[in-house]
């Protein structure tokens, strides 16, 4: 098993980054302590997303922070990421692993029990429950999972967990408690006046 710090795990919106740039709201987020980074962009051409995952790797090699893909496979392998994380209608993870090799990280979103299960028989690096809380920030999930979906799966599960989707100082210290390694979180580090002391203080919650 590889050994990835998850405990602040820092996803990106542009959208919501209140129109400063996505570089400098990582490096402040990894100066605050920011563990690991996945690069998330939806509305995104190629082009841009690429030039985004190079300008990331570099910022986020300088301080030995990973730098994981969302969904694309392709970037991540022209970016020389750290990993890719997936969701259940993505690339299914046996591709991901062939094409990626066994040392990048790979990480699978799980929205139900069933799910979870079958990652069992899956070698993913971590899961993420998702997600635990509803948010603003991502409608168009399943229904959320709770702290009582991140107790259930952590009794059984073999994977590492995250906790996404409404995690923010009133909530984190609860996901780690039901047994998450770590919390995944978009709009408390993106959208906050300072990323760098948002991201700091969420780290103290939980260390
Ligand atoms: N996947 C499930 S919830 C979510 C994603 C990408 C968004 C989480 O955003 P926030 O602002 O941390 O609640
Ligand atoms: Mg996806």
């Amino acid at each position: 098993m590889k050994d990835i710090d998850l405990r602040i795990y820092l996803v990106t919106d542009s959208t919501l980054s209140l129109g400063r740039p996505l570089e400098w709201i990582v490096e402040e987020a990894v100066k605050g302590g920011a563990t690991i980074v996945q690069l998330r962009e939806k509305d995104c051409s190629t082009h841009d997303f690429l030039e985004l995952a190079i300008k990331l790797r570099e910022i986020l090699h300088k301080y030995n922070v990973p730098l994981i893909i969302n969904d694309r496979v392709d970037i991540a392998l022209a970016s020389d990421a750290d990993g890719v994380h997936i969701g259940q209608s993505d690339m299914p993870y046996a591709v991901v692993r062939k094409i990626l090799g066994s040392d990048k990280i790979i990480g699978l979103s799980v929205e139900n029990m069933e799910q979870a299960h079958e990652a069992e028989s899956l070698d993913v690096d971590y899961i993420a429950v998702s997600p635990v809380f509803s948010t603003n920030t991502k409608t168009d999930t399943s229904d959320a999972m709770g702290l009582e979906g991140v107790k259930k799966v952590a009794s059984f599960s073999k994977h590492p967990i995250v906790g996404i989707g409404g995690m923010n100082k009133d909530t984190i210290k609860s996901v780690i408690e039901a047994g998450a390694k770590g919390v995944a979180i978009v709009s408390a580090i993106v959208s906050a006046e300072s990323p760098q002391s948002a991201t700091r203080q969420l780290l103290n919650l939980i260390k």
